[in-house]
């Protein structure tokens, strides 16, 4: 790595959406602006993280427990960030052995401010005992810490299934890739913390 920032470098300006009519419930991004009426008018303002990915350089940590189903998860990562604009040279995958090993390397990557976002991804499955609850329980606590500590997006990506066929169907399956979702999310939240951030200007 030739170039060393301590701030995430600065982008194209994220572009928001339109403020959606429907409930918190609906979907990105919304279908309908809201309709401009007087009550639209006197409305709070809203604001939404674009998926726009230009220019954002975003690291991916992916667990080899469970690897078959890891590469699918990095597989969907990389496709989501590639269809929104992130370049492949801006996307680094670093793999560890386990889920419990995420944090730590999402906060090593997370500190050097090379990267806006961090896209934690990988299955914890059930097993006989109670080890897999330890281990998703301190990923999910670990990443939540790092994001919260640093400052940057890290986003959890991880499958935490009763069994394989769950985690399978996550992974690109019938129920969709959250590896995919995981790096939709770490997108919109750069350009919504950005927006934000730029409104205490
Ligand atoms: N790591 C996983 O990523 N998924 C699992 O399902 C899993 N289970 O169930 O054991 C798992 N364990 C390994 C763990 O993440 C650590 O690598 C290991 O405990 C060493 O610290």
């Amino acid at each position: 790595m030739d170039q060393t920032i301590t701030q995430p470098p600065d982008t194209p300006d994220s572009k928001p959406l339109p403020p959606q009519g429907g409930s918190g419930t609906a979907p990105f991004p919304p279908s309908e602006p809201r309709p401009s009426s007087d009550s639209a008018d006197s409305a709070p303002e809203e604001v939404q993280g674009s998926l726009n990915g230009d220019g954002l350089r975003v690291a991916v940590v992916a667990s080899r427990f469970h690897q078959d189903i890891a590469r699918r998860l990095v597989d969907g990562a990389v496709s989501a960030l590639g269809e929104h604009g992130v370049e492949s040279d801006d996307i680094r995958v670093a793999w560890v052995p386990g889920c419990f090993e995420i944090p730590q390397t999402a906060r090593v990557l997370a500190s050097t401010g090379l990267w806006h976002a961090v896209v934690c991804v990988g299955a914890v499955i059930k097993g006989e005992t109670a080890h897999f609850e330890y281990v998703a329980g301190q990923a999910a606590l670990g990443i939540e810490a790092v994001s919260r500590e640093t400052g940057v997006p890290v986003l959890f990506g991880l499958l935490t299934t009763y069994d394989e066929q769950q985690a399978l169907d996550r992974a690109g399956g019938h129920a969709g890739n959250k590896g995919y979702d995981a790096a939709l999310g770490a997108i919109e939240m750069v350009n919504l913390l950005r927006e934000l951030r730029s409104m205490e200007d």
